[in-house]
């Protein structure tokens, strides 16, 4: 198997290495709701099907909800969800400070050695949030078409900064006066043209939107060839 490129990682000089293994860490961030703990419940089995082993951090004010649904949710070894509670503005603790983040993450990589893919969930924040480069190697910010079709227009750093930016729950377009397609290509428009999807995690028997997320991870953090992503 192709192990995980790490190309940004916090260095430990007691260790004398940056990390405990190689997992690749990625983030995703996101307002409150739009849907970012279903997009993982919908990648895991994904990448478990494809043999890449997975292990989640979630990130709650001050409860461990998401994990705990998470644990509840027979997708994942519940050993493998680890819980931060953020206790102030959720971007504090995967930016300006993630030590409690790279803790948990360190902390299931040495009980998992072989796990492939650490996801690490921020809680729900602005438009401005953004991960440290510390934490992760790689993150996506998911908004939805249900917060208003001028979202991406909007900009702000999450938007325009984000590896991949994911427009969830096209289901809903037609019921909030929303053209899903316009707003994957204003979004498409303000950031240059970097990997935007629009996905859904309801009513989609494929699955396709999803799909094409776990491809990206797949491709762009894992260096997996086409034929062996999820
Ligand atoms: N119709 C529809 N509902 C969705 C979709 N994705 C998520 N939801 C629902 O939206 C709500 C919020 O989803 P979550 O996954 O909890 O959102 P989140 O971004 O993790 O929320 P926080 O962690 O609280 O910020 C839940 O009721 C989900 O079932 C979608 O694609 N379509
Ligand atoms: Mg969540």
């Amino acid at each position: 198997m192709n192990r995980p490129f790490r190309p940004i990682a916090p260095f430990d000089a007691e260790a004398g290495q940056a990390r405990p293994g190689s997992a690749a860490r990625i983030g995703i961030g996101g307002p409150v709701g739009s849907g970012k703990t279903a997009i993982i419940e919908a990648l895991v089995p994904l990448f478990q099907n494809a043999g890449i082993s997975v292990a989640v951090v979630t990130n709650d004010l001050v409860t461990k909800e998401d994990a705990e649904r998470l644990k509840r949710s027979g997708l994942i070894d519940p050993a493998g969800v680890a819980a931060v509670a953020a206790g102030a503005c959720p971007h504090t603790v995967i930016r300006e400070d993630p030590t409690l983040n790279i803790a948990a993450a360190d902390a299931l990589e040495a009980k998992f050695p072989d796990v492939d893919l650490i996801i690490i969930e921020s809680g729900g924040d602005n438009l401005a949030s953004t991960f440290s480069l510390d934490l992760v190697d790689w993150w996506m910010f998911v908004i939805d078409v249900a917060q208003g079709d001028d979202i991406p227009r909007k900009r702000g750093p999450g938007i325009l900064q984000c590896d991949l930016l994911v427009i969830n729950k096209t289901d809903l377009a037609p019921y909030v006066g929303v053209d899903a397609e316009a707003i994957l290509a204003e979004a498409i428009a303000v950031r240059g043209g970097r990997p935007t999807i629009a996905c859904r995690c309801r009513g989609d028997a494929e699955n396709a939107g999803v799909r094409a997320v776990a491809a990206t991870i797949s491709s762009d953090v894992l260096f997996r060839k086409a034929e062996a992503s999820p």
